[in-house]
């Protein structure tokens, strides 16, 4: 049975797990940001939706199936280019690799210890998802996304108009630059007066878990393990922090959509974007991948757990159960001061019916059988 907790900061939770609810030290752990983690967090944590809201696990959505049936009449462009419709994959041997770090930037976050892992050969998409991919998809399926169901979604509140600004309710106490905003979803990523026109290359936002796996299915695609993400991240260097290296900005150029300034107050976009960039607007990795960190938040299959051990695994999927999903890679919010996750060993985590403004996604596929 579902009980409702109320976390410190005020904002209702439920928590859908009882084995995690009923013992104190997990409650802590999972169900409520560490308070050592505010220092170094994204805040991100607390982006629970109010209990008050149909607050869910994927099945408490069933009543809203028609919209995952997927229309035989579709409305698709006829001849958009496949690139346009689905990412180019790129196919990792896979292998071998070590994952995690023996080093953490930010231990409370189960960064380490650093072990071997095994991924076997797969394909992963080029870049995130953009907004041209993701309306493809609806287009295609009349697929209404969490958010536009919720009807709100969390906005960095730097990216905000003073219109918009003066209709917030409350914004999340541990992380006051988050306000969930009426009327905020993937096509009004700022709220009901925003358009993502001139933004359809961009990462898609204000996605949750389960509409990255109707989109991922619909694409005949999956979302990445933590493992194989990471994996994809590393772009085949061993040991190193960022998919490029150890130098965060080598010959003084920048290689990801990262936070320049002072955190949240002053953004200087020295990389040249404030908020999200156009996907591949900087360096491929080693396998070519694009935007591994930064630009947006990417979301995995794993369920969230801290605890890890140095013992050998194959293709490790992660818990069987748990309250929040795994996320990689930091996004254009990201600064050492405060959430120094752009690095391919980091991770951080959200209740899968999160959405929010700097979080978003890329598909794998497997090799045909
Ligand atoms: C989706 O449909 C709208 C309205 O018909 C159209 O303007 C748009 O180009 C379509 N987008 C894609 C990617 O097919
Ligand atoms: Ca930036
Ligand atoms: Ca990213």
């Amino acid at each position: 049975m579902a009980s409702v907790l109320l976390n410190r900061f005020g904002v209702l939770f439920l928590c859908i797990f009882p084995a995690c609810c009923d013992t104190g030290e997990l409650l802590l752990e999972q169900c409520t940001p560490s308070s050592e983690s505010q220092g170094t967090g994204c805040g991100c944590q607390g982006l629970k939706r109010d209990g008050a809201v149909d607050i869910s696990d994927e099945n408490n959505l069933k009543h809203h199936d028609g919209a995952n049936v997927y229309s035989e009449k579709a409305n698709e462009t006829p001849h958009a280019p496949e690139h346009d419709v689905r990412s180019k994959l790129v196919h990792l041997q896979g292998g071998w690799f070590m994952m995690g770090t023996d080093d953490p930037g930010i231990p409370q976050d189960g960064e380490g210890p650093q072990r071997r892992v095994w991924v076997d050969p797969f394909y992963i998409e080029e870049h995130e998802v953009t907004n041209q991919q993701f309306q493809h998809f609806t287009n295609q399926t009349g697929y209404i996304t969490e958010a536009e169901r919720f009807g709100d979604s969390f906005v960095f509140e730097g990216l905000l108009n003073e219109k918009v600004k003066s209709t917030l309710s409350h914004a999340v106490a541990a992380a006051p630059w988050w306000s969930p905003v009426k009327g905020a979803d993937w096509r009004h990523p700022e709220g009901p007066d925003s358009t993502t026109k001139h933004r359809m290359n961009h990462p898609v936002l204000h996605v949750s878990w389960a509409d990255t796996q109707s989109y991922c299915r619909w694409a005949e695609r999956r979302l990445p393990t933590e493992a194989e993400w990471e994996f994809a991240c590393r772009g085949g260097l061993q040991d190193r922090l960022y998919p490029w290296g150890n130098n965060l900005m080598p010959r003084g150029q920048h290689y990801a959509n990262l936070w320049q300034g002072d955190f949240p107050t002053r953004n200087t976009a020295e990389d040249g974007y404030a908020n999200t960039s156009p996907v591949m607007s900087f360096p491929a990795n080693g396998f070519g991948l694009y935007d591994m960190v930064g630009n947006a938040w990417e979301w995995t299959a794993d369920w969230w757990n801290i605890h890890h051990n140095t013992e050998e695994k194959k293709n490790p999927k992660g818990p069987e159960s748990g309250i929040d999903r795994v996320k990689k890679g930091g996004s254009y919010m990201c600064h050492k001061s405060y959430c120094y996750r752009y690095r391919c060993a980091a991770r951080s985590q959200n209740t899968p019916d999160s959405s929010a403004s700097n979080l978003g996604f890329r598909c794998v596929s497997d090799p045909d059988p």
